[in-house]
């Protein structure tokens, strides 16, 4: 039985775990009955995880994980394009191949990466440009993602610009592109590559990351090696890297236009439902938090004290502060800042919260980052679906 037989069956009215063959070669998965109405499905190195699609994998992170300041490898999101996806890679073959427009080729092995340049480490946000997507009035093709294509993780690697200044960049380059080991079958589909600006590559921060808490990649999320590119959306933090090129003049890729593309104005924005005149890459996440506790539609009995809990985030500034409403937006306290993993990381945040009356409220956050970005009232729109970062209004029930 393949496994888009078995996903067209009702799963709900199926008692206990399933386990189906699959259709994805080396990745067997198993399915259980879900929890808000949505499946959870089972892949190697993961935990049950919310199935958009399994071929390619798009699998999305229950929110009661982000309790946890740092997401667990087993638990954070997955999301490919193409297909086939790398399931195995033979590390005595493997290598980063790094050339282009440079004095010369490197080919690196993993030991190398580990050995030939200095070992960095830091926390930082991986979301991907569709977060959120689901939520878009008037709704937006792609993937249907709820909040849950997002994760905080501790990322270890080498430095991209130590990398590239071994290869040595020729004066007069303007871009850098990066392809990882998915290919796929179909000549229609093109090539998952993604490129950068010189400078934007030679940045501190950039990282080729061989490392998540500590482990190695899972290979759902990239192993053996990642781009990292800290404060900006994920689409650029290419999977299981195989070849970085320098480039003498601007890339032209389908995944960098018209793919991941936003309207070129301050808020990314259009009218709900216009065409941008202009539009520019998706680049650096806009300033969020969500609620995690208590979830949404929860009982709460009056007089019980309740930890308002939730995470905030933005793309590389910090959070300034986080401001908490239970009363759907009338009045507004600070919340307390937990835990600072640095300015690519995402802070939890507390509330203390004691209702007193029964009856029906309203939850709310709002973050501010170090340099005043915020968080809009009313959505924004644009016709991908990306930069959702709209105050989400929670309710809760006192009886
Ligand atoms: N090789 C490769 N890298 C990729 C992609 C891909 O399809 N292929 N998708 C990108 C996108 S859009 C996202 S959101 C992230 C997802 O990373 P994750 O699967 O580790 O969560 O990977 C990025 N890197
Ligand atoms: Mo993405």
């Amino acid at each position: 039985m393949g496994f888009r037989d078995f996903t067209r069956r009702d799963f709900l009215k199926t008692a206990g775990t399933l386990t189906a063959m699959t259709a994805l070669g080396d990745m067997p998965s198993e399915l259980f009955a879900a929890t808000d109405g949505r499946r959870l499905v089972k892949f190697p190195e993961k935990t049950e995880l919310l199935l958009l699609t399994s071929y390619p994998p798009q699998l999305e992170t229950p929110l009661h994980y982000f309790r946890e300041l740092v997401t667990p490898n087993e638990a954070l999101f997955v999301r490919w394009h193409v297909t086939p996806i790398p399931t195995s890679v033979d590390l005595a073959q493997w290598r980063l191949n790094v050339g282009g427009n440079t004095d010369k080729e490197l080919l690196l092995s993993l030991d190398d990466l580990k050995t030939k340049f200095p070992r960095v480490t830091y926390t930082a946000v991986i979301q991907c440009s569709g977060n959120g997507r689901s939520f878009f009035e008037p709704r937006v093709p792609g993937g249907q993602w709820k909040n849950g294509s997002m994760g905080n993780t501790t990322w270890s690697g080498a430095r991209l610009k130590d990398i590239l200044n071994m290869a040595g960049i020729k004066p007069g380059s303007v871009d850098v592109s990066f392809d990882g080991l998915d290919r796929g079958t179909l000549p229609t589909v093109p090539d998952f590559i993604k490129s950068l600006p010189v400078d934007k590559a030679l940045e501190e921060d950039m990282l080729i990351a061989y490392e998540m808490n500590g482990a190695p990649l899972t290979m759902l999320n990239g192993f053996p090696a990642r781009l990292i590119v800290p404060g900006w959306y994920a689409t650029y933090w290419v999977k299981s890297l195989s070849e970085i090129k320098v480039l003498p003049r601007q890339f032209e890729g389908f995944w960098m236009n018209p793919a991941y593309r936003i309207p070129d104005n301050a808020c990314g924005c259009v009218p709900p439902g216009a065409k941008p005149q202009k539009t520019i890459p998706v680049h650096r996440m806009t300033t969020r938090s969500l609620i995690i506790n208590p979830e949404d539609g929860t009982s709460l009995r009056p007089n019980r004290p309740v930890d308002v809990m939730g995470i905030a985030f933005s793309g590389g500034y910090s959070i300034r502060d986080v401001i908490v409403s239970v009363d759907g937006g009338k009045s507004w306290s600070e919340a307390k800042l937990g835990k600072d993993l640095g300015k690519y990381s995402w802070i939890q945040w507390t509330y203390p919260w004691r209702p007193k009356k029964p009856g029906k409220y309203t939850l709310m956050a709002r973050a501010t980052n170090s340099i005043g970005e915020s968080q809009p009232f009313e959505s924004l729109w644009n016709p991908s679906g990306y930069l959702w970062n709209k105050i989400e209004p929670l309710t809760v029930v006192v009886r």
